[in-house]
């Protein structure tokens, strides 16, 4: 694989194209046949299906990102998780199966250097288009901002720092798959039609915040108006009309599809994108996104990375035929 990053990748979805010296990760051979415990896998909320528009032509789109032009899709009946999986929930997973996720056999993962002690933010290599990201070792889902840290006061906030290969091995034990990237703008939009946020168009209706996101100045000052610097519990904020939380804003999303932007505008059914690639989807933005730099917290926008990559803002949710 030969990511090519220049072209295909946002300023907030560092790809593991890296300036530190990289080590081939150890195969994936660990995970165990062992079944989950019914509480530890997300609830599945049944989708109709049916036939929306997806994608967006106005003047949001981010050329290059192939948001357009904006085409019907009909889908198949699907299930997918109310929340991106949680801290807890890969816990689980790690605990049966004794998983190591990518970060780990890597050795490191990118970390937004405004979350680093000084000595740690001084020594740990940065990519030079986007200073704002740390390859700090030893960063990893249990210790997000590196050695010493932990996950104790947010079990209930998404599991992040997961590459594309580790969400689809906790698949792979949870018995659900990954969202096409298709049905996760269907969910996402939540039954609204051509809107920019899950709860129609406006970021902010009457004041409230109804999503994590930068606030402030970027990358210098998030002044966390929304009540969060970085990531927010699944559960933070109202749900979409059809019951997803936090599909936008918070942390990337992992779909299933390869990333390609040349979107023709003839109707789709149950499309998977291209059969091959360098790059997998991610949807939906983080806590990283401002519009003065990365307006993709918008539901049409889109980014991908290396299906090796992962970074203290990029997690996944999960689906399942109906
Ligand atoms: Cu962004």
């Amino acid at each position: 694989m030969s990511p090519n990053p220049t072209d295909t990748h946002s300023c907030c979805a560092p790809a593991r194209t890296t300036p530190v010296a990289q080590a081939s990760p150890v195969p994936l051979t660990n995970t165990g046949p062992s079944a989950p415990a019914p509480e530890a896998v997300s609830a599945l909320l049944l989708q109709p299906g049916g036939s929306f528009r997806m994608g967006n032509d106005d003047d949001a789109a981010i050329p290059g990102d192939g948001e357009g032009p904006v085409r019907e899709v009909t889908l198949a009946p699907f299930r997918i998780s109310a929340t991106a999986v949680t801290v807890a929930e890969f816990a689980a997973f790690v605990d049966a199966t004794g998983y190591r996720t990518e970060a780990e056999r890597f050795g490191w993962s990118y970390v937004f250097a405004g979350f680093l002690p000084g000595p740690l933010r001084k020594q740990s290599p940065r990519p030079e288009a986007t200073p704002w990201w740390c390859a700090v070792r030893g960063a990893f889902w249990n210790a997000p901002e590196g050695p010493g840290g932990s996950t104790a006061d947010r079990r209930d906030h998404p599991a992040v720092h997961i590459s594309w290969n580790d969400a689809v091995a906790y698949c792979g034990w949870a018995g659900v798959r990954l969202p096409t990237e298709a049905e996760w703008e269907y969910a996402a939009r939540g039954g609204l039609d051509g809107r920019r946020y899950p709860w129609g168009d406006e970021l902010a209706p009457d004041g409230e915040f109804r999503l994590n996101i930068w606030r402030g100045r970027f990358p210098t000052r998030n002044t966390a108006e929304d009540g969060y610097r970085s990531t927010a519990p699944v559960t933070a904020f109202p749900p979409n009309g059809h019951g997803l939380y936090n599909t936008c804003g918070n942390v990337w999303e992992w779909c299933a599809d390869w990333w390609h932007t040349a979107h023709d505008a003839r109707p789709h059914t149950d499309p998977t994108g291209p059969a091959t690639g360098s790059a997998k989807v991610m949807r939906g933005g983080s806590h990283m996104c401002h519009d003065s730099y990365c307006y993709r917290y918008r539901v049409a926008a889109r980014t991908s990375n290396p299906p090796d990559t992962g970074a203290g803002n990029l997690g996944f949710r999960v689906a399942a035929d109906a």
